[in-house]
């Protein structure tokens, strides 16, 4: 299907593709892919790209939104001494608590294009174990239909016990989203992926593959533990295969991106009709629980006021709010995230190093004004 076929009147909300993969599997590089995929449309229709890994000294696209602007990397690392992925996870968490506005920014931009796409840190378990990326997943998934594209590095994937490590951790990020899937097996001019295709729909298949890889079976000619136990994953596997879209991709020759954006549609759909009734309920649990919570600690609040008061009602009197100083304490934490295409004058001002927890736990920032 036309990616550009939405861009009718009849505007249909545009797709999030959260790309998520091993450190160098090459999600940077299928993010400008698929950027140069929707430019070479006809008519053109970019997409709006969000860069999430503060690290990076490079990136293959322009993003409209990158984290860097916001958050200055080797600054957290080292006023926070850390790590570098400390650092990146620290980064994260910082931008994550201003993805509102970058939420508010991407809702502007809703109207003109037809898929926003995020492209995420490097160390993989960054973005799917921390919980700057399931805010950040779950802010997406509850504004837009989104779907995962988890990005496989085929060359490296062609040993069974590989294959199905990449295909365990798959899983789990599938169990902790619950969103559309897409497994994408990237760097198909160097390891076609049918391999792959045939593993997962016949787990036979998966099996004579293993049984013929040295180190499966004893010096007795029994299976080995990993033997028997990679044996019964297959079958595990075989379900979690079942809910799947798989494409092969080249994110260095544009071979399967069309296939690719062929299994987003796809996914589209199984977002409004399976997904979004279940996030709307989760959502409304959890604004009844947070009601309840709210009105909870207040109940607790008027009943600590009031044996305050009982106790001091000198005190009391001299605590009352005074209009004149109304609005004096208002910061906002002093970083502004910013979108790169609709920027006009840069302002860049580094907030000098030891000031770092004077502004509510913000770090030193490039901070541009639009
Ligand atoms: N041959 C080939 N190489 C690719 C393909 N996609 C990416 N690469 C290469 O794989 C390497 C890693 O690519 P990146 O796009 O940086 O991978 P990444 O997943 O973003 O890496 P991190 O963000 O650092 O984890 C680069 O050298 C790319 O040129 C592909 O389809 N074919
Ligand atoms: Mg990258």
């Amino acid at each position: 299907m036309d990616p550009s076929a939405s861009s009718s009147s009849s505007k249909k909300k545009p797709v999030a593709i959260i790309t998520i993969g091993m450190a160098g599997a090459g999600k940077s590089t299928f993010v400008q892919r698929i950027n140069s995929y929707l430019h070479s449309q006809d008519p053109p229709a970019p997409p709006y790209i969000l860069n999430l890994d503060p690290a990076v000294t490079h990136v293959p696209f322009e993003a409209n939104i990158d984290i860097r602007d916001t958050v200055n990397y080797p600054e957290v690392m080292k006023q926070y001494n850390l790590g570098p992925n400390g650092g990146i996870l620290t980064a994260l968490n910082l931008f994550t608590t201003k993805f509102d506005q970058v939420l508010g920014l991407v809702e502007k931009r809703a109207e003109e294009v037809d898929y926003v796409i995020l492209d995420t840190p490097g160390q993989i378990e960054i973005f799917t174990w921390s919980a700057s990326g399931a805010i950040i997943t779950d802010a997406v998934a509850s504004s837009l239909p989104t779907v995962v594209a988890y990005i496989i590095d085929t060359p490296r994937t062609t040993a069974p016990a590989t294959f199905m490590s990449n295909m365990l951790y798959a899983c789990s990020i599938l169990y902790k989203t619950k969103l559309p899937f897409i497994l994408v097996f990237n760097k198909t001019d160097v390891q076609p992926h049918e391999f792959a295709l045939e593993w997962m729909h016949d787990f036979e298949l998966f099996q004579a593959a293993l049984a013929s890889h040295s180190g499966t079976h004893d010096s007795e000619g029994e299976p080995t533990y990993m033997n028997s136990l990679m044996n019964s994953m297959s079958l595990v596997l075989d379900e979690f295969y079942k809910h799947l879209k798989a494409v092969g991709v080249s994110s260095m020759t544009g071979d399967g991106i069309k296939e690719f954006f062929d299994a987003v549609e796809a996914s589209r759909e199984e977002y409004e009709k399976e997904y979004l009734p279940e996030l709307e309920r989760a959502r409304a649990q959890r604004e009844k629980t947070l009601q309840a919570a709210k009105e909870d600690s207040m109940n607790r609040l008027m009943k600590d006021l009031e044996i305050d008061r009982a106790k001091n009602p000198h005190g009391a009197l001299a605590d009352r709010w005074d209009p004149e100083n109304e609005g004096e304490d208002e910061d906002d934490g002093n970083i502004n995230i910013v979108d790169r295409s609709k920027s006009l004058v840069i302002v860049m001002t580094p907030t000098p190093a030891g000031q770092v927890s004077s502004v509510k736990g913000c770090v030193p920032s490039l901070i541009i004004v639009c």
